[in-house]
């Protein structure tokens, strides 16, 4: 069996890695290669799964913890679509709030699973709102310090630092956060991308072939800065059976519940780092992001669909304390489905702060 390519791709929460993994998947299915996803989160429910599943790829996920403090079932992820699928390549995303991916993850893979798998470079996606406050004299780019700190970490040690979302972008605007970006983080290789459009795939896709040089020395990380970082989140997956005799449209449905729990946040003041929202209906689905206080909420995947059951996924990351969190989501949708005429049923909720990152192999 042959050696799988395993892709990487980290950045922040809502930096739009789900989306680009999507699409880089697309375009090696379409270059006649073979592609496969795992997934990641602190806890089950995801919408990002759901959404790879739906784009057709074969899907694995890891959902008890980041893959570096889950190593082995993030391997035994990796074997297992390995030998179902034997695709060429494997496109991995952590979660959007872990960094030291070259410690606790790259090298470990590069000195254990040589046999089975070699990684290409570190990509770390970034959202370019995200920079607006960096540079000389800019202020943090989230309220809380700790934050701010996790996300200059995770850039840091990019071997490519994946500008995204150039298409929301005025050519002025991309200069600026291009050289912004070769200032701050003069190692790395600095690619523009659109995981929406397409626009810079082909040339992200080319870095990827190059092999990473794992001379150069990780990133210094303060864990208790970062796990203090980790902690701040509030983290909350949900899942609900909605049912409504009278039918319900999926779109306006999620589009009420993102704008609702949105307002709410901000009303306390409490920041979104992303909020996403799914809704399967029986033939489609609805899917809803807000990725900050500084971004509308965004239906990315409309359907027409009215119907009479759906079931709901909610994942919303927001620096609140998790019981806040949770009893301000809870409120929101008992006000929305009523509103509607949706009865709600089946409900489960996992909201916490995620732990101390504590990887298995740090190299
Ligand atoms: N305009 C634009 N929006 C994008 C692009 N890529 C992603 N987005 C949007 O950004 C939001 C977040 O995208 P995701 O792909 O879910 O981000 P993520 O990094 O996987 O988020 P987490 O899994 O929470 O860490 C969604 O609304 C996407 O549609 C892009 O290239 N252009
Ligand atoms: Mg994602």
């Amino acid at each position: 069996m042959k050696q799988v390519k395993l892709i990487i791709i980290g950045g922040f929460l809502g930096a739009g890695k789900t989306t680009a993994v999507i699409s880089l998947a697309d375009q090696i299915r379409k270059s006649g290669k073979t592609a496969a996803v795992i997934t990641n989160d602190q806890t089950a429910g995801l919408v990002d799964t759901e959404l790879v599943r739906q784009s057709g790829f074969p899907t694995q996920e890891v959902s008890k913890g980041c893959f570096c403090c889950n190593f082995h079932d993030f391997a035994r992820c990796l074997h297992q679509l390995r030998a179902e699928y034997d695709p060429d390549i494997i496109l991995a995303e952590p979660v959007g709030s872990c960094t030291d991916l070259l410690s606790t993850i790259m090298k470990p893979i590069k000195n254990k699973e040589a046999g089975s798998f070699y990684p290409a470079p570190l990509s770390v996606l970034v959202d370019p709102q995200r920079l607006d406050t960096l540079g000389p004299g800019g202020s943090n780019p989230f309220r809380r310090p700790e934050v701010s700190y996790l996300f200059l970490k995770q850039l840091e040690e990019a071997d490519l630092i994946v500008l995204n979302k150039i298409d929301t972008l005025a050519p002025s605007q991309l200069t600026r956060y291009l050289s912004l970006l070769h200032q701050n983080f003069p190692t790395a290789k600095v690619l523009p991308i659109s995981a929406k459009t397409g626009a810079g795939l082909d040339g992200w896709l080319a870095e990827l072939d190059q092999v990473p040089s794992f001379d150069k020395p990780s990133p210094a990380i303060a864990y208790d800065t970062y796990a203090a970082a980790e902690a701040a989140l509030g983290w909350l997956n949900a899942t609900a059976a909605l049912t409504a005799p009278n039918g319900f449209k999926l779109d306006s449905f999620l589009v009420s519940l993102g704008e609702n729990i949105r307002t709410a946040l901000e009303k306390r003041e409490e920041e979104i780092a992303h909020l996403k929202l799914c809704a399967i209906g029986s033939e489609d689905l609805s899917k809803l992001s807000c990725v900050g206080m500084h971004s509308p909420v965004s239906l990315d995947r409309k359907t027409d669909e009215t119907c009479n059951n759906a079931y709901l996924i909610m994942n919303i990351r927001a620096a609140c304390a998790p019981d806040k969190l949770l009893s301000i989501s809870n409120e929101i949708l008992d006000k929305t489905a009523s509103e509607q005429n949706i009865s709600l049923s089946a409900r489960k909720t996992d909201c916490f702060a995620p732990s101390y990152p504590n990887p298995v192999f740090r190299m």
